[in-house]
């Protein structure tokens, strides 16, 4: 016979199963589905006021000390994020945990705007053939605007480079070639003008060195529709990844070099790279493409795959894969990482 104290204990298992959603009726158990999403928009779909805040909350995180008292004092939080980038630069690219490692380091840059900088507009992407398509060239994009983007070309002549830099050796200072021949200049006017940056160029080399470009379009195909296109009819996660993602050091670039090495400057650097503020409209570009593929198909979303190293034994990557991002915030796996609609993420891209 039913005791009568078993029947709240029945109202009880029920009720936590409303809350937490049955195992069987749910094929993927993971991270809570997001009540809100926010959307992200290309940077000149933002308004103005937001563009100046966006702007103000990167120069706000430029001015902030690091969070991690152990690193020299004159590194800036905004730095912090290229030390993370840096210090596990090897793991996470040319692997297939390339684009949930990007995914979660934007949005852990783009909680820091929010949370220390009181940014609350849309987090802004690159949409690349918008400048690519046409004919005028790319250093004439809004990205570069001096008051309403983030500042112009480098200024030709004002930057010497190390001499001991060597920009080759995956390891070392890795730059992505053209390296050598440009003629990286600091970009001296606009939002991020004289700068002192004070990581890199490189892994193995910290000096104070001003934000430097030198915008090109040795790699604009890759940032036409024509290519995008290509990348999106990808039938699986691997040769999704591989077709965005170039090979580092083989020369045989993709969409993800064409715009590092379109902006150039410390921009190509492999580590330290998130040096350029630019980089993380890049890569939120690329996330977005991976969003959308993610969601071109049924069955995409967590849809994962490819090495997970680039040296042997490669691995294969799944979903309980983890990635590290140092010091900057704890692992998270990359089944975490596969749905932005789902905690902490939150987000969606506009079209
Ligand atoms: C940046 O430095 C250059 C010279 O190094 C100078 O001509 C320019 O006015 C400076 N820009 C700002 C905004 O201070
Ligand atoms: C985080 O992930 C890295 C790389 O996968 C691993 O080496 C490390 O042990 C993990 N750290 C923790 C605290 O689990
Ligand atoms: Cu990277």
């Amino acid at each position: 016979m039913l005791s009568r104290a078993f029947l709240p204990l029945l109202f009880l298992v029920w009720l936590l199963a409303v809350a937490y959603g049955s195992p069987a009726a749910d094929p993927h158990p993971g991270p809570r589905k997001c009540a809100k999403v926010r959307l992200r928009r290309e940077w000149r779909d933002l308004r103005v006021t937001d563009k100046h805040a966006f702007i103000r909350a990167v120069r706000c995180l430029q001015s902030l000390p690091a969070k991690d008292t152990s690193l020299p004092k004159k590194i800036t939080r905004y730095e912090e994020f290229v030390v993370s980038h840096t210090a596990v630069g090897d793991a996470i690219h040319g692997v297939g945990q390339f684009l949930p490692w990007h995914r979660h380091f934007v949005f852990l840059y783009e909680t820091a705007l929010r949370e220390e900088c009181g940014y609350q507009g849309p987090f802004p992407f690159w949409d690349w053939p918008r400048d690519a398509d046409g004919i005028k060239p790319l250093k004439e994009s809004p990205l570069f605007d001096p008051v309403t983007g983030f500042g112009p070309d480098g200024t030709p002549g004002t930057f010497t480079m190390l001499p001991n830099s060597d920009p080759h050796v995956p390891g070392s200072n890795a730059f992505l070639p053209p390296f050598t021949s440009l003629p990286w200049g600091c970009v001296t006017s606009g939002p991020f003008a004289n700068l002192t940056l004070h990581l890199g160029p490189g892994r193995t080399q910290n000096f104070d060195h001003c934000l430097t470009r030198a915008i090109q379009e040795s790699l604009r195909d890759l940032l036409k529709t024509s290519n995008i296109n290509k990348i999106l009819a990808q039938k699986d996660y691997d040769s999704f990844w591989n077709s965005l993602d170039g090979r580092p050091f083989k020369v045989e670039w993709a969409l993800h070099e064409g715009g590092h090495v379109g902006i150039n400057g410390d921009m190509t650097n492999y580590y330290t790279s998130p040096n350029e503020p630019l980089f993380y409209l890049h890569h939120s570009g690329l996330d977005r493409l991976w969003w959308k593929w993610q969601h071109g198909r049924p069955g995409r979303l967590r849809e994962v795959g490819g090495r997970s190293s680039t040296l042997p034994p490669f691995g294969k990557v799944t979903h309980s894969f983890e990635i590290s991002f140092e010091d900057l915030s704890p692992n998270v796996t990359v089944g975490e990482a596969m749905d932005t609609a789902c905690e902490p993420y939150c987000y969606a891209y506009s079209y």
